[in-house]
């Protein structure tokens, strides 16, 4: 016969799909709508083998949704802004549009070889200017509600990319791109207020809970941390020549007051060079000087000692009266809190560790039935009694803290207060692949916004290779002509902003336009956005976890409380991806150990690698190249694939007259696949596929035979449901079944609840040789199961009278024979 070819297969195929446009939802409202959204890459070279895998699962979401019959959006753009497109420029004398775009036609090419359902009429680009003329606008809406704003402040900057980064793009203290370690520095930069939103952000995930991956909204909760607490002011008496003023300190524990030993400020922050005597000035800057030399690593690192100096003051604690000596130290944060804390050393290891360190006293005062802290080195920060409190002895630690609240916000020193861990997103980048940020710089009007209808603020397109290299200003500055503009609103010369934003800005909305991506009046239609909005199911890697996907809950938050759109969080399910390692090690140049994509499509074709990634493992686990096999893949699909062949009845035989066997594993099978894929075991369905395959052909060498409807029913059933993992191959068995594409729209084939039940045999229970009861059981029933259900049976069970029978007989599953005592 013909052989399975899938090279010729694809061929075939690609270019019909491409004619049909098969995957452009009709948006018309007379189907139900879901949007289903993967990631959307960015445009560094072809494709890998990890948008293969995060790809193949969002498409069989997508594909399953169109059987379903829902009206699906599956679209696809680029984000397509970016450093690595503006370094490749400038080695190559080039403009990052010519490297973006090239690669961006690569990538494209490949998802349609890789046949993902995507709507290509949607397709969009951040860095095209009828995206970020949107991504401006935006811009201009968040700053005219003050929340986006410039501050000067000490900022990350990596010093290889010569720019500066947001808290989120710093891991372990260096350069999330390049691994550099992040030095601080200080710049006038542009902020969005995403802490005004730290508590919807945070009460709003209540309802993500089950819908997304738990670790995802632990990292968030983590990366907001809320924390609730105290602020208490110490007055700082005057000394060395200072007055007295009042410093502000956040605590947790304002229930430990009276155990606060000395008093520390953030050694770089501001307040320490306002508090030092002139005596000690000359310490703290040697001081400060040692801990720039540092990095961020070394600095949070709790493994190396703790260090400060004294400042040459004292607070005085509110509560006891108790004069505390003032440090300056860096192991407390300038940026969290208020940059000073009181230290007690007894129930803070961080605090111990300087107490011990330079000499200053401890004192336990909560109760915890432990070893006192001042001998063991081991701070004791567990629930206890207060003690050494004066009217907070006795009391527990809530009861404790609630007390000590009321006394100092009866005494005006302090008030109750929750606490950050998050900060404003630093946006402003000193780069030029970006979106320009809309603002123009006049001597007497200040900030001014560029007018909606002058944006977008296109790039200039006269920078290119050299001038493009990082300066530590934005390269933006050097086109003079493109700087200089008319103030909008006094019509003075005022200058452009020269910054760009961060490409996060960028993608924080990408899944907006993609319910209107052609639309002009503003950044979507928001009928098309309360129509689609929110993504029933986004796709993408655990990376994102926190930049991105709470950029992206920010922006939607936002949006919605400017009016434009109903939903107030963008994506109700979210799938993260596992990684496809090789040799149980994530794929790297430096381990060599890559694996070439194309040349993976090359070998076995476009079916066979979607197919590994699905079947290798539940889609949130890694897959690893090295244990999995595509040509087993291939295998088994041209084993599907010949079934078509095979088959003789005509199209639209009726199923009903065919053999009953069969049936019922085809109904069960289709039944089983559509509640594992709601519940994303997609592993397993391609599992239930394979034997369903194995069994009708059976059913055509040895039982039923070719010409039976139920074989044309079976192999059908095999077509639809591998049309969510091997589209081409799927198309193919369509056509050889006599029916036009495409086999994506076939609907998922209807589930026969009469052939879901199982069959079952009369089992026959004698005792003394008289039948006694009749049971209905599966015929795979085992000895001991048929014995006991017997011997539990009501007739049975009068006649024995509860005494034990002498033996019992039994033939599974037809015969059980009782002899009683
Ligand atoms: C006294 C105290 C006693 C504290 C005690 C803790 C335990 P979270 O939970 O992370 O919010 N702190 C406050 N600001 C700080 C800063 N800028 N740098 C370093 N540490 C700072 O931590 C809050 C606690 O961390 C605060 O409560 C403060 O120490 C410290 F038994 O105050 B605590
Ligand atoms: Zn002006």
């Amino acid at each position: 016969g013909v052989a399975y070819d899938f090279r010729e297969i694809e061929a075939t195929w690609g270019p019909v799909w491409e004619e049909l446009g098969v995957f452009t939802p009709a948006d018309d409202g007379s189907r139900e709508r879901r949007y289903v959204l993967d990631m959307f890459p960015y445009p560094s070279g072809d494709l890998h083998m990890g948008h293969a895998e995060a790809f193949a699962m969002g498409d069989v979401v997508a594909r399953y949704w169109n059987q379903c019959g829902y009206d699906v959006l599956h679209p696809i753009g680029w984000d397509s802004f970016g450093l690595p497109a503006e370094n490749a420029a400038i080695k190559r004398d080039a403009h990052p549009a010519e490297w973006t775009y090239t690669n961006i036609d690569t990538q494209a090419a490949s998802f349609k070889r890789y046949a993902i359902s995507a709507d290509w009429s949607r397709r969009l680009h951040t860095s095209d200017p009828e995206y970020y003329r949107w991504t401006q606008w935006l811009f201009t809406r968040f700053y005219e509600k003050g929340l986006a704003y410039r501050k000067n402040h000490p900022v990350n900057w990596c010093p290889k990319d010569q720019t500066v980064l947001a808290n989120e793009q710093v891991v372990d203290g260096a350069c999330e791109r390049c691994g550099t370690a992040v030095t601080k520095k200080s710049l006038n930069q542009w902020y969005f207020k995403i802490t005004e939103y730290a508590d919807r952000l945070l009460d709003d995930m209540e309802a993500l809970k089950g819908h997304w991956p738990e670790r995802v909204l632990l990292m968030q909760k983590n990366w907001i941390g809320r924390s609730e607490g105290a602020h208490v002011d110490f007055v700082i008496e005057a000394g060395g020549g200072r007055e007295a003023e009042k410093v502000t300190v956040f605590t947790t524990r304002p229930d430990t007051l009276h155990g606060a030993t000395f008093f520390v400020v953030a050694a770089d922050a501001e307040l320490a060079d306002q508090l030092v005597t002139d005596e000690h000035r000359a310490d703290l800057t040697a001081y400060q000087e040692s801990v720039k030399a540092l990095s961020e690593i070394e600095r949070q690192s709790t493994e190396r000692p703790k260090t400060g100096v004294f400042t040459g003051r004292y607070a005085v604690n509110p509560l006891s009266g108790e004069k505390l000596p003032v440090w300056a130290a860096d192991y407390v944060l300038a940026d969290y809190g208020t940059g000073a804390i009181m230290a007690v050393p007894a129930h803070d290891q961080r605090d111990l560790d300087f107490a011990r360190e330079f000499g200053l006293p401890v004192r336990a005062v909560v109760d915890t039935g432990e070893e006192d802290p001042a001998e063991t080195g081991v701070a004791t920060a567990g629930e206890g009694t207060l003690m050494n409190s004066g009217e907070l002895d006795g009391l527990g630690k809530a009861e404790g803290i609630a007390k000590a609240i009321e006394i100092v916000e009866g005494a005006g020193t302090g008030e109750k207060t929750v606490n950050y861990r998050l900060r404003d997103w630093l946006l402003s980048r000193q780069r030029f692949w970006g979106t320009p940020i809309p603002i123009i710089h006049c001597a007497s009007c200040g900030e001014v916004p560029v007018p909606d209808d002058q944006l977008p603020v296109r790039l200039p397109d006269n920078l290119r290779g050299e001038q493009l290299s990082p300066k530590g200003t934005s390269p933006l500055a050097a086109a003079e002509d493109w700087v200089n503009v008319a103030c909008p609103r006094c019509g003075a010369d005022a200058k452009r902003d020269t910054d760009t934003m961060d490409t996060f800005v960028d993608s924080s909305w990408y899944f907006l336009r993609f319910v209107s991506p052609q639309y002009t009046e503003g950044p979507f239609d928001p009928e098309a956005a309360k129509n689609w909005m929110p993504v029933g199911q986004y796709v993408g890697g655990v990376e994102h976890a926190i930049l991105h996907l709470l950029y992206a809950r920010f922006f939607t938050k936002v949006i919605h409380d400017l009016g434009l759109i109903e939903a107030s969080e963008p994506f109700s399910a979210l799938l993260n991806q596992g990684q496809v390692l090789n040799g149980g090690k994530a794929m790297s140049k430096s381990l060599g150990n890559g694996v070439d994509l194309g040349e993976q499509l090359d070998l076995f074709g476009v079916d066979a690698v979607r197919l590994t990634m699905i079947f290798a493992s539940p889609p949130e686990d890694d897959v690893d190249w090295a244990d999995v096999s595509p040509s087993g893949s291939a295998k088994f699909l041209a084993r599907a694939w010949r079934l078509a062949g095979d088959v003789t009845s005509a199209p639209g035989a009726d199923a009903a007259t065919g053999d009953a066997g069969l049936r019922s594993i085809t109904h069960k099978t289709v039944a089983e696949a559509g509640e594992l894929l709601e519940s994303g075991k997609f592993n397993v369905v391609v599992a239930k596929t394979m034997e369903l395959v194995n069994a009708t052909r059976k059913a055509i060498d040895s039982g039923a035979g070719p010409a039976d409807p139920a074989v044309r029913e079976a192999v059908e059933a095999v077509a639809v449901v591998l049309s969510l993992f091997a589209p081409y191959t799927a198309e193919d068995m369509w056509a050889r079944l006599g029916h036009e594409p495409s086999v994506a729209k076939a609907g998922w084939p209807a589930v026969d609840p009469a052939l879901l039940v199982d069959d079952t045999v009369v089992a026959v229970v004698q005792i003394k040789g008289k039948v006694r009861a009749r049971l209905e059981v599966s015929p795979e029933i085992g000895e001991d199961e048929l014995r006991e259900l017997a011997l539990a049976s009501d007739a049975v069970q009068k006649i024995l009278g509860g005494v034990e029978p002498r033996k019992v007989i039994v033939r599974a599953p037809k015969l059980v024979n009782i002899v009683p005592a």
